[in-house]
């Protein structure tokens, strides 16, 4: 009856089976099949009408890629009501995840059933959104006003059983063939004569939400909005369902969702929504690589990084060793895996058992013979260039053929590590963050002479642990900690001209910047960036570079672990305090140096410390170094919290508009000097072409 919906009468059952691969998302075509093969229910002998999808999920929400476009109809909301008006009772029956206008979809269902491994969910707040077509209305109906609110504020998929108990679905189907379930189930209700159930016709009972709720649930959402409106406009939602009648309450979600659809942080967080998807995909490398097996990993180094790595791959069930110098490292290493376990066992997010299996997951040892198994090694000790290419050395002859070598190398040259072993053609950059078990991003590292499929597992295993991946090419600090240094060096240069550090910190936090730079210097500790300095030849021989950082750590300052650096710090709380000490230095220090204080505005801080960012990023895209500016984007936002809803620093850019971006650069290079402000080629070129950086990109790809 159409290329992606097709209608059958299977006894008296009518089966409505939506296929449009990838996701069976709602596009026009999607939206107009299924209204025609309701209506077209509507005259046959069926007698129950059984909704499902082929492929790997149940719809997985509108079609994204159509936001922004001009309508085609029909609209949701007239497929939903012709579901809901239909006079023969229509089941929704789940498998994969029914997500968004999908799950809105089943809600506008008389039953849903699911097989027991299916999810439902209203991820639209990831998007920048919230669920148009009446899940704002429908679920609290179902399932209350609160579980509403954390779910749709939340965005995360809830397990079939779950979503049971919690009232929104209505049967766990026992079989994993969703149609032959559904359609036994759909039987059973035939044969119950079973109501026409519309969730539509269920009242809220507005005593069920004591007073003060929806004014708590914005203060508390707002102050982790950073910069996104979609919680504060999903709460408005919710009023209406619990204050007003369902189809004013419709009408008000339509057009709060109209107002967040052409939102800039919406686009920022579909372009990201993409961009994560697209960083994944290697350019030149054909779809369906090989990959290589990996069945048991070795970590070398069980320090913070080594021990977060090899939680990652407990994870998921592979199995983990970790190599270290003594066993008295080796007893810290795996006590520090123990307690951070133990931390998440406390706060209730994990079961003893579940802990305990993990642990027995990862194993230790002190002799590389012993890791002549593993399909892939992950380096992880301190950055020494010696060490790590002693350590492949050993790696080289111990580890078995076509094991994967990969370094956590964060600034070495991964080639000059490869070429300390005879198969640089199996090493590889995989670049974590830290905490490695918590954060998102992972820098693949592609050597001269990486191989395709080695290049494609690390790929891979990164999706696998759960990272967002994204492709860097061999330069110092590759993608993220080469752009960083110019962002940090201006947050310290801005002390001098007149800021105080509050100032830097907060303009970058309204921004949406998770912690300030100065901040997350102290958190991360001032020592390692002074260390990194005084290993550093390439710097420009000037005073004023670093001075702050640099005094704070000759008095003993050291940031967070020392009680105080940039700010002091309550011992209890680690609540940030400034400090008029510090104040009071900065303003003698700029004097020595002959800087002469002003005023500095909100958006010279931001423009100080986030077009050094851009710059570098553009440079990083002459040379290659990323494979596009999305990928950049990717980087900031999954492994430095750059806020999503401002889509990453080139999208940002973009916005920004690149002439305004290069304008001010040139400004500050008249300024503060060629040796901090040198305009990418890139940038110049495009700037003066009135192009964006997504644009060259796609035009770069076309041609
Ligand atoms: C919404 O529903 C609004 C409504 O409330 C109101 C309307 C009025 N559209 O992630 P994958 C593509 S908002 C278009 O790698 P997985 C994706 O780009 C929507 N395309 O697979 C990729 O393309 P490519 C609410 C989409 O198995 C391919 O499909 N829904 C969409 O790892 C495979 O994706 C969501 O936010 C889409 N909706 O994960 C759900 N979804 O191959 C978004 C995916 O060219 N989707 N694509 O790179 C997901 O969370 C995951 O895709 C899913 C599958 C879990 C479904």
């Amino acid at each position: 009856m159409s290329e992606v919906v097709s209608y059958q009468l299977k006894g008296n059952i009518g089966v409505i089976v939506v296929n449009s691969p990838p996701v069976n998302a709602l596009s026009q075509s999607v939206r107009e099949g299924i209204l025609n093969a309701v209506n077209q229910a509507q005259e046959d002998n069926s007698e129950v009408i059984v909704l499902r999808c082929d492929g790997r999920t149940f719809i997985a929400g509108a079609d994204i890629t159509e936001f922004g476009k001009p309508p085609r109809a029909p609209g949701l909301p007239e497929v939903l009501s012709a579901i809901e008006n239909s006079s023969k009772p229509v089941i929704a029956a789940i498998h994969g995840t029914a997500l968004g206008g999908g799950f809105e979809v089943s809600l506008a269902c008389h039953y849903r059933c699911a097989i027991a491994s299916a999810k439902v969910g209203l991820p639209e707040v990831k998007l920048g959104l919230l669920p148009g077509a009446g899940g704002t209305q429908r679920v609290p109906r179902l399932a209350g006003v609160k579980a509403a609110l954390g779910m749709i504020t939340g965005g995360n998929p809830i397990p079939a059983p779950k979503a049971k108990d919690m009232g929104l679905i209505d049967e766990v189907l026992t079989g994993e063939d969703v149609e032959s379930s559904a359609i036994a189930y759909a039987q059973e209700l035939h044969r119950t004569s079973a109501p026409l159930k519309r969730v539509r016709d269920i009242t809220i009972d507005p005593d069920t939400v004591e007073a003060g709720f929806f004014d708590e649930a914005r203060a508390r959402l707002a102050k982790r909005a950073r910069g996104q409106i979609a919680q504060d406009r999903i709460v408005s939602c919710l009023e209406a369902a619990v204050s007003l009648p369902i189809d004013e309450g419709l009408a008000r979600e339509r057009e709060l969702f109209g107002e967040l659809v052409t939102s800039p942080e919406s686009a920022a967080m579909r372009h990201i929504f993409f961009a994560e998807r697209q960083a994944a995909k290697i350019k030149g490398l054909p779809k369906g690589t090989a990959t290589r097996d990996i069945k048991k990993v070795a970590i070398i180094g069980g320090g913070t990084m080594g021990g977060g790595i090899a939680m990652c791959f407990a994870g998921v069930g592979i199995p983990v060793v970790l190599v270290e110098v003594d066993d008295a490292a080796l007893e810290r290493g795996l006590g520090i895996i123990r307690k951070n376990y133990s931390i998440t066992v406390q706060k209730g997010k994990l079961s003893e058992d579940k802990m305990e299996r993990l642990i027995s997951t990862i194993s230790g040892t002190t002799n590389y013979d012993d890791i002549a198994d593993v399909d892939l090694v992950i380096e992880a000790v301190f950055e020494n260039l010696n060490l790590k290419k002693e350590i492949f050395a050993k790696l080289d002859s111990v580890c078995k053929a076509g094991a994967i070598l990969a370094t956590n190398t964060s600034y070495q040259d991964v080639d000059a590590i490869a070429a300390a072993t005879g198969r640089p053609q199996d090493v590889v950059g995989m670049h974590f963050f830290s905490p490695a078990n918590v954060m998102k991003l992972l820098e693949v590292v592609q050597g001269d002479r990486t191989a395709d499929d080695a290049l494609a597992t690390a790929m891979a295993i990164g999706k696998k642990i759960g990272k967002v991946c994204a492709l860097s090419g061999v330069c110092y600090g590759f993608i993220g900690n080469r752009m960083l240094g110019g962002y940090g060096r201006e947050a310290q240069m801005l002390l001098l001209d007149g800021c105080t550090p509050t100032q830097v910190d907060s303009a970058l936090e309204k921004f949406g910047m998770a912690m300030g730079p100065l901040a997350m210097g102290d958190l991360a500790g001032l020592d390692v960036g002074y260390k990194a300095r005084e290993a550093r030849t390439d710097l420009p021989d000037d005073p004023k570079l670093y001075r702050m950082g640099t005094l704070l750590v000759e008095m003993g300052r050291f940031g967070q672990k020392t009680g105080s650096g940039f700010y002091t710090y309550d011992p209890e709380t680690r609540r940030r305090q400034s400090d008029p000490e510090i104040e009071s230095l900065i303003k003698t220090e700029a004097t020595k140096l002959g800087v002469e204080r002003r005023e500095v505005t909100e958006d010279e801080i931001l423009a100080r410390c986030f077009y050094p960012l851009i710059n570098e990023g553009a440079k990083i895209l002459e040379e290659g170094i990323a494979q596009r500016p999305s990928d950049i984007d990717v980087v900031y936002v999954f492994g430095y919290a750059f806020p999503v809803a401002k889509g990453g620093p080139m999208f940002y850019a973009d916005q920004v508009g690149l002439k305004n971006v290069y304008d001010k650069i040139c400004e500050f290079r008249d300024r503060y000097g060629e040796q901090y402000w040198r305009p990418a080629p890139l940038l110049e070129q495009l700037a003066k072409e009135g192009k964006t950086f997504a644009e060259w990109d796609r035009e770069r790809s076309l041609a």
